[in-house]
This record gives C-alpha cells, sequence and structure tokens, in this order.
C-alpha cells in the first residue's frame, strides 16, 4: 500500500511539470506571421538597403518596434509620407499589428531601411524583428527582388 502511493505521487509529479511546460509554449500568445519578406539590396554604391514584407498578427494585436540585422550597422522602421507632391521618407518608433490584418512594407510604403547594409554575393540575411511585448523572433530573409 505504501509502494502505491509513492507511484502515485510521482506519476502527479511528472503531470505538473508536464503542464508547467506546455503553460510557457507560446501557442497561446499573440504572434506575428512574416510572409513574402526580401531584402532590396542597395544601389551600386551605396550601402543602404531596404526590407520588405507582410505582416500579419495572430492571436491579438502587436507592435513592431525595431529590428537589427548581422547584415546592417543599424535598421530604422521608416514610413512614406507625401509632402507637397514631394514622396518623403519618414522614421516611425513603431507600427501597430492589429490583429488579423495583413500590414505590408513595400515599397512607398512602410519598409525596414537598413543603414551600413553588407550584403555582398549573400542570397539571405538574418533579420530579427523586435516587438512591444519583448518578443524577438529572427528570420532569414532572401536578397533580391521578389
Ligand atoms: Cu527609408
Amino acid at each position: 500500500m505504501k509502494h502505491l502511493a509513492l507511484g502515485a505521487t510521482v506519476a502527479l509529479a511528472g503531470l505538473s511539470g508536464l503542464a508547467a511546460c506546455s503553460g510557457k509554449t507560446t501557442t497561446d500568445a499573440p504572434r506575428v506571421e512574416i510572409s513574402n519578406a526580401y531584402i532590396k539590396p542597395p544601389l551600386a554604391g551605396r550601402d543602404v538597403a531596404a526590407g520588405y514584407f507582410d505582416a500579419q498578427a495572430i492571436g491579438g494585436d502587436m507592435v513592431l518596434t525595431g529590428a537589427s540585422s548581422d547584415a546592417a550597422a543599424h535598421i530604422e522602421l521608416h514610413t512614406h509620407t507625401v509632402d507637397g507632391g514631394v514622396m518623403r521618407m519618414r522614421r516611425v518608433e513603431r507600427v501597430e499589428l492589429p490583429e488579423g490584418k495583413t500590414v505590408r512594407f513595400e515599397p512607398a510604403g512602410y519598409h525596414l531601411m537598413m543603414f551600413g547594409a553588407e550584403l555582398g554575393g549573400a542570397t539571405d540575411a538574418n533579420v530579427t524583428l523586435s516587438y512591444a511585448d519583448g518578443q524577438t523572433v529572427t528570420l532569414t530573409v532572401p536578397v533580391g527582388e521578389p
């Protein structure tokens, strides 16, 4: 009888360990699905590249707050505005990603501005996206036009 009780305790401990584990997975936390990502390499003689992608928040609203890459000195979030008929780029601190809505980063819209880009002949580069909730996600992004 004593033996049986001990067995039950061990089994229970095993179960609660499992529960703690599954509670830690991020399946329930809001996340962002990135698709159609690519990096437009710098023009000849320049070192500024641009990153484009589609972002869709799943499971809740998300806010993109920054990006970094081994292949660039630093990356800013930019948008385009039209000022007196002239297109200008403007830095933004954050990009809201409402749940379920696809937010496109594309030429003449939001984009990642990659300063000091050193892509060489690379066919892809890593880009780490940072979100307001503390998540950071590293992607492998192809270099070149889609
Ligand atoms: Cu820009």
